[in-house]
């Protein structure tokens, strides 16, 4: 069992009403168990794949799940990387191996399945682009109409492409996500869309997942793990679903929840550095990681208490160290992934090069979104191929041989 609590006035709703804040003083609302009545048994965990649904004691959905076969990702040593840093024990989390190609398809499979549960017939969100890309897909499985919301001109080809193609109602917006989020929030609140963006606490129930696949994969608890950081629902939802772990005893601690942003766009880790009580957005985000421009983050209450509560930290990068550290993975890890996500690895070089990361931790990096997510960024930073006559000795002065 459980029911929609508010984090700030601890008011509760009963699970089937269709909430996103507080009716009383309009702060956000998580799904709160009753823990003492949830049976989880290790053993039946460790009996299924792993994946989104081998925690569906912890999952508030009770009807057959959409799902794609969401979760279940790689996690992968940094060994070069790890080696140049100095942190032996760096690992990265491929959630860009998901079906559509981010961890936003945690939150959809639970969100849309939701949506269903609660009898509503059109989802909607605003979308930097991932977001849409995942919505669109789930609710093409579920087999209801999807609207979404995405700044013009500014979300990656591949997101984009992807919402087309999987049937979306797809609107353009002059202005930035934040405004367009402000409109869909008006929109479903007007006209009974159910909202799918990251204030909708179902959403986040699905991406606490990434939380305990990672404590599943390396046998315990990592000392911290690290995070790309846009809205904050990610870094909130892995927080939460830890410290329910945590409280039914399957874990003994927590990990330093690490949020990094990108510099343009950083408003998070100034409310950390100043010790501010809550965010002072940023009216105009900019940076080339698309992904997570965004001034105003919505779950900004949750992320500033998970990385409080835990003794971690925000930081942030620049441009220029986000698209190095995307080369770096990609040329010497082999893990292909969009800038946002290089970001976490590019805060961890950052954080270690000043000392506030230890040699000796163990850190997992989540990296949230694929490669093939951003095309025209990877095109520009890389040099074409060379075009050559269709004969061998061409072929062979190209590669300078003799
Ligand atoms: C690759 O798709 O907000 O801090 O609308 O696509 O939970 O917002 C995307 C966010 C990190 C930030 N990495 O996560 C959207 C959207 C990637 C992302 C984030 C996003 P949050």
């Amino acid at each position: 069992m459980y029911r929609l609590t508010c984090v700030q006035c601890g008011q509760s709703y009963p699970p089937d009403e269709i909430l996103y804040t507080c009716r009383s003083c309009g702060h956000l609302l998580f799904v709160e168990y009753d823990l003492d009545s949830i049976t989880v048994r290790r053993e039946d965990w460790d009996r299924r794949p792993i994946s989104v649904w081998r925690y569906r004691e912890l999952l508030p959905v009770t009807i057959p799940p959409v799902s794609l076969q969401e979760g279940g990702t790689p996690l992968y040593r940094l060994e070069r990387i790890g080696k140049e840093i100095g942190l032996p024990n760096l690992y990265a989390k491929h959630e860009g191996m998901n079906p559509t190609g981010s961890f936003k398809d945690r939150g959809m499979t639970v969100g849309v399945s939701m949506a269903l549960q609660l009898k509503k017939s059109t989802v909607a969100c605003a979308s930097t682009g991932n977001t849409s890309a995942s919505l669109a897909a789930y609710a093409a499985k579920a087999g209801i109409p999807a609207v979404v919301l995405l700044p013009a001109g500014k979300v990656a080809l591949g997101k984009v492409a992807q919402a087309l193609m999987h049937g979306a109602n797809v609107i353009s917006i002059r202005g930035n996500f934040d405004k367009a989020l402000e409109m869909v929030q008006e929109l479903c609140i007007s006209h009974g869309l159910y909202l799918l963006n990251s204030i909708n606490p179902f959403r986040l129930e699905g991406q606490k997942t990434i939380g305990f696949e990672v404590i599943d994969q390396i046998g315990g608890v990592p000392d911290r793990i690290v995070l790309p950081v846009g809205n904050a629902g990610n870094i909130s939802a892995v927080h939460k679903g830890l410290s329910e772990l945590r409280t039914l005893g399957l874990i003994d601690r927590l990990p330093m929840m690490t949020g990094i942003q990108a510099k343009g766009s950083s408003p998070v880790v100034r409310a950390i550095r100043d010790g501010l009580p809550e965010v002072i957005p940023e009216k105009q985000p900019e940076t080339i990681a698309t992904a997570i421009r965004i001034g105003a983050p919505v779950n900004a209450e949750k992320a500033l208490n998970a990385i409080r509560q835990t003794g971690g930290t925000a930081e942030w990068v620049t441009d220029e160290e986000i698209l190095a550290m995307q080369k770096a993975l990609a040329q010497k890890e082999g893990i292909g992934v969009e800038p946002a996500s290089a970001a976490s690895v590019a805060g961890v070089l950052k954080l270690t090069e000043s000392g506030v990361i230890d040699r000796s931790e163990y850190v997992v990096c989540v990296v949230t979104g694929h490669l093939l997510k951003d095309p025209e960024t990877v095109i520009k930073q890389c040099k074409p191929p060379i075009e050559i006559d269709a004969d061998l000795q061409s072929l062979l002065s190209a590669l300078h041989c003799s």
